[in-house]
């Protein structure tokens, strides 16, 4: 089964949409594995961010990223990257697809609500940063086969 990891970020953290958005992807039928509050060491926000570093929006975007705690998680379940992209919307809240997550909550790409890996590869490495493997929990459902 396909894992993922997602972030809500410090402006979802701050503007009390955590819960919201976890029941958002609870309810489509991904299974936590793991999930913690953390605020984030600028050395593991440049790490998590590496492929932006010479951009323009780096500096900005590691500020803001660690201003402020965040909430990670790792969500499993059938193509739980793609399906994950899909539920939170384009990198630009404008851009993004009525009804997604940074549509519905977002206004601002520098300010957009969410992290989800793009990549079963991205996801890898990402889990890796962020959680050690004794955090992560193996566990299965009462009906194994259609609950993802
Ligand atoms: P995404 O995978 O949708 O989170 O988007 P990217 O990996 O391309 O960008 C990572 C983060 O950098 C975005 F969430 C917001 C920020 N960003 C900017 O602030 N300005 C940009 O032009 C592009 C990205």
């Amino acid at each position: 089964m396909e894992r993922t990891y997602l972030m809500v970020k410090p402006d979802g953290v701050q503007r009390g949409l955590v819960g919201e958005i976890i029941s958002r992807f609870e309810k489509k039928g991904l299974k936590i594995v793991g999930l913690k509050m953390l605020r984030i060491p600028r050395e593991m926000a440049e790490t998590h961010y590496g492929e932006h570093k010479g951009k323009p929006f780096f500096g900005p975007l590691v500020d803001y990223i660690t201003s402020s705690p965040v909430v990670a998680m790792v969500l499993e379940g059938k193509d739980a990257v793609s399906v994950a992209r899909e539920m939170m919307g384009a990198t630009n809240p404008l851009k993004a697809a009525p009804g997604t997550i940074r549509a519905t909550y977002g206004m601002d790409i520098g300010r957009n609500i969410i992290h989800g890996s793009d990549s079963p590869e991205s996801a890898r490495r990402e889990i890796g940063i962020f959680f050690r493997p004794e955090e992560l929990t193996d566990y299965s459902r009462a009906v194994e086969g259609w609950i993802y």
